[in-house]
């Protein structure tokens, strides 16, 4: 049986269920599963699960469960390719045979090494029929964060930028003004609760004094971790940041000495140190992420300000780009932003353009 538009319109509604728990799964990337089986003529969902937050238990045993006995002679969507090792549960793809399902829709297949191909092969093994790669592309996108992490060894990074209609993010003075409405300063927190780390450079932590957490009503206990670039640990212990790092993470990239004794002062707050490298007096960029990725944590937002944009630009580290561009212009001594809707990289294609009141969204891609 080839793929039909209703297996893409049910690995659509499996992709929209594995966003529930994105940012939430831990190390595991949240994905999902749909069971789906007629009964009497009629396609129906008789089962449905997504990665448990902290990842487990994975998303195809839960949709088992709930679908019983109906599985039988059911097709499986599932947005990653099944599991094939022994974890701290089964291999999925065992138990979806088990189960007895008589196909498998798959959208992305699965880089770890412990399972790439293998899932499959033990579907197929089994004579369940496997379709690969429905709508594999809009389920990496939402993968993006764990795809990058198991293939690069790195974080996946998103930048984040507010731009005036005239190209500037903010005024040479640091005085704030306000470029975007209160439907993109909503979404930004929405995009900060799928993310597992905001990151910002310690001038726009001194200058803007931010919490950066999420307070989308109901969201509040969905902020990630607050890392700050901080060479020479410069964060004031009575920043915001500081202050509010026993409630929510707050980690320092330093260059400094264990010996510093501001690191004390700071440490004192609950804030955190990642020993990083220095070139030229800026942290090591590629290595950073390479460390925040062995730390299990997937997914960084870059909130500010010109500088980190820029360095992570230069030196390619971006893989995905969103512009708010606002309605307003700031006039006088104002900073250009680092890239615009007109300067985006060639490597990038654009995924998305959406109003938000009278602010305009672009989301970009590493091609
Ligand atoms: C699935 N279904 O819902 C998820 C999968 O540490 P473990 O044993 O939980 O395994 C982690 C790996 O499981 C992870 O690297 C990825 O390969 C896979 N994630 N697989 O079958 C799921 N979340
Ligand atoms: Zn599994």
């Amino acid at each position: 049986m080839a793929v039909s538009a209703l297996d893409r319109r049910y690995m659509a509604a499996a992709i929209r269920l594995a966003r529930w728990h994105e940012g939430r799964t831990g190390s595991n990337p949240s994905v999902a599963t749909l069971i789906v089986r007629e009964i009497d003529g009629t396609p129906v969902i008789v089962g449905r699960g997504v990665t448990a937050i902290g990842g487990r238990p994975h998303a195809e045993p839960q949709a088992l469960a709930e679908a019983g006995k109906l599985a039988r002679g059911a097709t499986a969507y599932v947005t990653l390719e099944p599991c094939a090792h022994h974890g701290r549960t089964p291999p999925c793809a065992k138990t979806l045979v088990a189960a007895g399902v008589a196909r498998v829709v798959a959208a992305a297949t699965d880089p770890d090494e412990r399972v790439s191909g293998r899932g499959y092969a033990i579907l197929r093994a089994a004579g369940i029929v496997v379709e690969e790669g429905v709508l594999a592309r809009e389920a990496e996108s939402d993968l993006a964060g764990y795809l990058t992490r198991r293939i690069k060894n790195r974080a996946h990074v998103t930048l984040k930028l507010a731009i005036s209609k005239n190209g500037k993010i903010g005024r040479r003075d640091g005085q704030q003004v306000a470029i975007t409405g209160e439907i993109s300063r909503h979404q930004v927190h929405a995009l900060r609760a799928m993310s597992d780390v905001i990151l910002i450079g310690v001038g726009t932590a001194i200058n803007d004094d931010p919490d950066l957490t999420c307070r989308l009503p109901g969201l509040g206990d969905r902020s990630p971790v607050r890392l700050v670039l901080d060479t020479h640990l410069r964060l004031p212990s009575q920043s915001r940041l500081a202050m509010t790092a026993r409630n929510v993470p707050l980690w320092i990239a330093t260059a400094s000495t264990p010996d510093d004794p501001r690191r004390a002062e700071l440490a004192a707050t609950g804030a955190e140190f990642l020993a990083c490298d220095a070139h030229d007096g800026k942290i090591a960029l590629p290595e950073l992420l390479d460390d925040i990725a062995a730390r299990g944590l997937s997914t960084v937002f870059i909130e500010g300000g010109a500088e980190v944009a820029q360095a992570f630009l230069v030196e390619d580290l971006v893989d995905r780009i969103v512009l708010l561009t606002g309605e307003r212009a700031i006039e006088g001594d104002a900073v250009n932003a680092p890239v615009t809707r007109d300067t985006i990289p060639e490597a990038f294609r654009k995924v998305a353009s959406m109003r938000y009141g009278a602010d305009e969204m672009d989301e970009y891609e590493r091609a």
